[in-house]
């Protein structure tokens, strides 16, 4: 009793909610809003497991959980296990009432019933006849469950079920002290969470913590050492009968690995860099098709998407699999059925959700979004990056595959949708997180991409970020190169460089798709422009090996940094997200001042791609016209910005008149 009471909600003890090291749980209480959504995504293929998921009524008021009662439309009862909601309307959040607390049974009852969910209603305040109907309520709900799967399974699916939910209402701070400091606080939004808050100078308080405490009859509990009772301790269910040793919250224990296809026979023959183009996401949608026909047995891959699969260009999915939709069926449906394994619901906080859900239960899948909207589940992306952090120092907690996103659609090629559709920023989000949890990968053409795809569907217990347009877009490394570059994290492109291999005078640098096309591109114009000056082109897909070794484990040694960027030369560093990140990431990297970052600063609207980069001075022309200003020593450099000037303005005018960009931009290929 005393080792409870002196970890509990202290200084190295544990957190005051359910954390990493609570056992049988998949996800921290603190933020509230998702329980739900994992309850959801941890029944999904666990076609014997209920999830019981405890919703408070304040949290019920949350965006997120509001939109998540729909999960019951992706549930199918004949291959996925049951969530079991337990609305607890307790009436009061911190410092008010709650919305659903004064609503009354009936308008609850039309709430859930809307949703597809019967209410069960419990409801009191003395402990042990609430215990009893409580206890009554739950059998007859889990009976109900057991029943819709048994129909289910022997006769097939034929339409969606009602599914039980428990209405729970008792008073907040239930069987605490009833009332301090003459206000009434058993009942009331003031039980929440400390009801006493100065036990330590008001003995008034410490008193009625103590009277609090002995309500409990700990004499009874436990014995003279503070032991719980064994007779007590053996009405737990044993082994994994108890909620703390339930596998599925210790998903990794559970995993089956995914059964990956060589990711090299979906990949582009690229005979010479820079010379074709192709959607890249394409590729990737073939390896995911096949990903799906090689794990049908252990039914353990989904794809998560907010309704966009097929504009990402990953539609070869719909070859082997369908969107799931547990509902009513219609002629026109485009590849939707009640057994599909695509999850498209037009809310990035689901796909999230149930993302997590899944793989904390030691299953693997991808979420694709478009990069702007990933934003809105920043939070979410730090809440599992906190909770992965936590659970790696915890030796109980088995790892669990990695979340994957896929960010599309991106910045620089939403130019039709315009400003709304521009934000990188969830790059920004992830680079602040622990480096032991975060990878963050810049594929610039379809054959890279396929090398991280594979990777992070192999690894464990990080949240991989991989960024990379839809578009097409020019192809640049065959297969055996982009293995090789992507393993390496950055390589410097000799074919584009002209430094022989030895020092240069300027490092043009790239991370991200457009950022490589802009960046290669300005290689070829300095050659033709001013063949003297001797340029190197690195390409970075692995952000982080940017990074000091000291900060992150990816980051290349000091010597291999140098190596690529040399110690003192300028770098023109074209990145795909904030120029903020890569100043951040580089410090502590020699002479930072060096290093000039272009990328999108916010400079959006509805217009052409290449005017895009232009309008975020990340163009080709600016890059070229960035490299001649910083090389030491060009002796025509102002004639040459003239020239830059001037291309620039007969683009804008270009632009303007035709809609389009210039043939001699908008067609451009690599040539020596
Ligand atoms: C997203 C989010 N916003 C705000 C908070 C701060 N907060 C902690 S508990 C709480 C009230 C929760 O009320 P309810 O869900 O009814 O739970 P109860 O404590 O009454 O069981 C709030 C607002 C939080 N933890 N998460």
């Amino acid at each position: 009793m005393l080792k409870l009471f002196r970890q509990f909600s202290t200084p190295g003890g544990i957190p005051s909610h359910v954390s990493a090291p609570t056992p049988g749980s998949i996800h921290e209480g603190g933020e509230l809003g998702y329980v739900l959504m994992h309850a959801f995504g941890a029944a999904f293929d666990n076609p014997e497991l209920i999830v019981a998921a405890v919703v408070g009524d304040g949290e019920a008021e949350t965006g997120p959980l509001e939109g998540s009662w729909k999960g019951v439309k992706f549930l199918n009862p004949v291959r996925d296990g049951a969530v079991l909601p337990i609305l607890h309307l307790n009436g009061y959040k911190i410092a008010g009432p709650t919305v659903f607390g004064r609503d009354s049974d009936d308008q609850i009852r039309d709430f859930l019933a809307g949703h597809g969910y019967e209410a069960l209603f419990v409801e009191g305040s003395d402990p042990m006849q609430v215990h009893q109907d409580f206890a009554a309520t739950l059998e007859a709900a889990i009976l109900q469950i057991r029943e819709i799967q048994a129909e289910a399974r022997k006769h097939g699916f034929k339409e969606r079920p009602v599914w039980p939910a428990i209405v729970l209402r008792t008073p907040k701070g239930w069987t605490g002290p009833k009332v301090v400091d003459g206000l009434p606080v058993e009942g009331t939004f003031r039980a929440h969470q400390v009801p006493l808050a100065n036990v330590r100078n008001n003995p008034q308080h410490l008193k009625l913590l103590e009277e609090w405490m002995r309500s409990y009859k700990p004499e009874e509990l436990f014995d003279q050492n503070g032991r719980f009772r064994t007779e007590y301790a053996e009405l737990a269910p044993k082994g994994q009968r108890r909620m703390g040793d339930n596998a599925h919250a210790n998903g990794g224990s559970l995993e089956v690995p995914l059964d990956l296809p060589g990711f090299a026979d979906y990949s582009l023959e690229v005979k010479k860099p820079g010379t074709v183009r192709h959607e890249s996401t394409r590729q990737l949608g073939q390896f995911l098709r096949d990903i799906f026909k090689k794990n049908t047995k252990p039914a353990n891959f989904r794809l998560f998407c907010p309704d966009e699969t097929n504009s990402n260009r990953l539609g070869a999915v719909f070859e082997t699999t369908n969107r799931c939709f547990v509902g009513k069926l219609i002629e026109i449906d485009d590849h939707v059925s009640h057994d599909g394994r695509v999850m498209e619901v037009l809310s990035e906080h689901n796909c999230h959700g149930w993302l997590e859900g899944y793989v904390l239960t030691g299953r693997h899948g991808l979420f694709a979004t478009y990069e702007a909207f990933a934003m809105v589940v920043d939070s979410m992306a730090m809440q599992h990056a906190k909770w992965l952090e936590h659970c790696r120092h915890i030796p109980w907690r088995k790892p669990i595959p990695s979340l994957n996103y896929l960010l599309t659609s991106t910045c620089w090629r939403n130019d039709h949708n315009g400003f709304s559709h521009q934000g990188p920023g969830f790059i920004d989000n992830l680079v602040s997180k622990k480096p032991s949890v975060v990878r963050i990968y810049l594929p610039p053409d379809a054959n890279c991409l396929l090398s991280v795809a594979d990777h992070c569907f192999r690894s464990h217990n990080y949240l991989n970020l991989i960024v990379i347009d839809k578009q097409p877009q020019l192809q640049w490394l065959d297969q055996d190169a982009a293995r090789e570059h992507c393993a390496r994290g950055a390589g410097v492109w000799n074919w584009c460089s002209n430094d022989d291999g030895k020092e240069p005078d300027v490092v043009l640098a790239c991370a991200g798709d457009i950022a490589t096309q802009e960046t290669v591109a300005a290689a070829w114009l300095l050659r033709r422009h001013l063949p003297e000056l001797k340029v190197r082109v690195v390409n970075v897909v692995d952000l982080m090996c940017l990074c000091p070794p000291d900060r992150h484990p990816h980051g290349l040694s000091q010597e291999m940094f140098i190596n690529l960027f040399t110690y003192s030369k300028p770098v023109i560093f074209a990145f795909h997200g904030y120029p903020a990140v890569v100043h951040g990431i580089i410090h502590g990297r020699p002479d930072t001042d060096r290093f000039h970052a272009r990328g999108y600063i916010e400079e959006g609207t509805t217009t052409t791609p290449f005017d895009m980069v232009v309008l975020n001075r990340a163009s080709r022309v600016h890059l070229a016209m960035d490299a001649i200003r910083y090389a030491p020593n060009i002796v025509n450099a102002a004639k040459l910005i003239a020239k830059g000037e001037a291309i620039l303005a007969k683009h804008r005018q270009y632009v303007e008149e035709h809609f389009d960009d210039l043939p001699e931009v908008r067609d451009w290929v690599w040539s020596d």
